[in-house]
């Protein structure tokens, strides 16, 4: 027979986040004892084709409030759900989607939307004393993300001169998670100190990566390296390199081409580069650094300058689409059937419900996509995004700097989990073995 966690309660709150803005908290409550709470994230550099984040867009706050995104929640989804079972997720979210009635949640908004449907699996891992990552994936869940974690900010995460948005360090060589996490904090304080002996600012974009001026990306990328031999270990064998570069961010529509503001304040002209030229620039990139991973090398909108992007760079590097397949599984599809990038970027805001973010981690994997569970640039302390990471044994996390707290607990809940799984615990290059196509 099976189990029956009655929600008797949902209640929301407004909250703040890493950035200071108003963000959704939503608490379920099952069997009028055991509460689950989840805290919805957001982003800065946000795709044109994400579900609605619900903003007052009242005096209070800038406009940013959520007050409307938390009545929908604590009347109609609260309505919605009441009496029926925590463990259909399923069934709970196409309800909360029935009850939207849109096709990007605008209606009721997804951060409305996503935070009871966290709340109501947080809750129903609550009730049955077991883990989140078991709760979600069962008993195969085990595999550890090598981390993505960003270093180095620039584009709309930071106010410097550095026109890409993140670069970032993936410990592909350790031998464990824990291990991978302390390689990457040591090269992150090299790299501080290496600012700091260069003049350079040592302060922190929103990621927490440095926001030093620096010329351009090939100026970034060496002092990166440099950072990574100082710290004693081998770039393009202990570690790679990514990018997200953000491309719709520099994409100017009116004349179909990519402007770069620092680098051009730097070299004191302007800069622009078209879509052939940003994909040599990659080539480019890729073979003077050891770069395994370009997200969002282009426009949101450019799925035939991803297809070029794949055949050019797709076989040696990960191309991740994030504001391209928004986790959205329509657009992953059409991205799969084009051969226009070969790993998704998941953020479970972009969509809105837990099994939506599901079902593009399953159709991804399913077509030889690679998954990497992403942060947003707003965070909070909720670490539900790697318990997801474990859960579906994505292999690859990206949640920021080993600094500012709001990362970092993404970072000690992956020990916690680490340890927890013991000798059961999975850690490998994403990379090795593994063929782009
Ligand atoms: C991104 C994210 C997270 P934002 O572009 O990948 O790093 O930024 O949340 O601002 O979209
Ligand atoms: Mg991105």
């Amino acid at each position: 027979m099976k189990e029956y966690l009655t929600i008797t309660e949902v209640h929301a709150r407004e909250i703040l986040d890493s950035r200071g803005n108003p963000t959704v908290e939503a608490e379920v409550c099952i069997n009028d004892c055991v509460i689950g709470r989840a805290q919805v994230p957001s982003g800065a550099s946000t795709g044109k084709f994400e579900a609605v984040e619900l903003r007052d867009k009242e005096t209070r706050y800038g406009g940013n409030g959520v007050h409307k995104a938390v009545r929908n929640i604590n009347e109609t989804l609260r309505e919605t759900i009441l009496g029926k079972n925590a463990m259909d997720q399923s069934y709970i979210d196409e309800l909360l989607i029935k009850a939207d009635g849109t096709e990007n949640k605008g209606n009721l908004g997804a951060n409305a939307t996503l935070g009871v449907s966290m709340a109501v699996a947080r809750a129903a891992a609550n009730a049955l004393h077991i883990p989140l990552y078991q709760y979600l994936g069962g008993i195969h869940a085990k595999r550890l993300p090598v981390p993505m974690m960003n270093i180095l900010n620039g584009g709309k995460h930071a106010d410097n001169t550095v026109d890409l948005q993140e670069f970032m360090i993936m410990p592909v060589s350790a031998e464990s998670f824990s291990e991978g996490l302390r390689i990457c904090a040591e090269i992150y304080h090299t790299l501080k100190q290496l600012c700091r002996d260069r003049g350079l600012s040592t302060g922190v974009g929103d990621e927490g990566g440095f926001a030093p001026d620096l010329k351009d990306s090939r100026d970034v990328l060496t002092l990166i390296v440099e950072a990574v031999e100082k710290s004693g270990y081998e770039p393009g064998k202990d570690i790679m390199i990514a990018i997200d570069a953000a491309a719709s961010e520099l994409y100017e529509e009116e004349i179909g081409k990519y402007y770069f503001p620092g680098e051009s304040k730097m070299a004191g002209r302007d800069i622009y580069r078209t879509t052939d030229e940003m994909v040599s620039y990659y080539a480019d990139l890729a073979n003077l650094f050891p770069i395994a991973s370009i997200e969002d090398g282009l426009d949101e909108e450019d799925f035939e300058g991803w297809k070029l992007l794949t055949e050019i760079l797709g076989d040696k590097t990960q191309l991740v689409g994030d504001d391209l397949f928004v986790t959205n599984v329509k657009r992953l599809r059409k991205g799969i059937h084009m051969h226009a990038g070969n790993a998704i970027l998941i953020k479970v805001n972009q969509i809105g419900t837990l099994s939506e973010a599901f079902e593009a981690i399953e159709t991804a994997h399913k077509n030889g996509f690679k998954t990497i569970i992403s942060h947003r640039s707003g965070e909070t302390e909720d670490t539900f995004i790697a318990d997801i990471a474990v859960a579906v044994n994505s292999g690859e996390i990206k949640t920021g700097a080993p600094c500012r707290s709001e990362r970092i607990a993404k970072y000690n809940r992956l020990l916690r989990i680490e340890e927890e799984l013991g000798i059961s615990s999975v850690y490998c290059n994403p990379f090795e073995n593994e063929k782009y196509s």
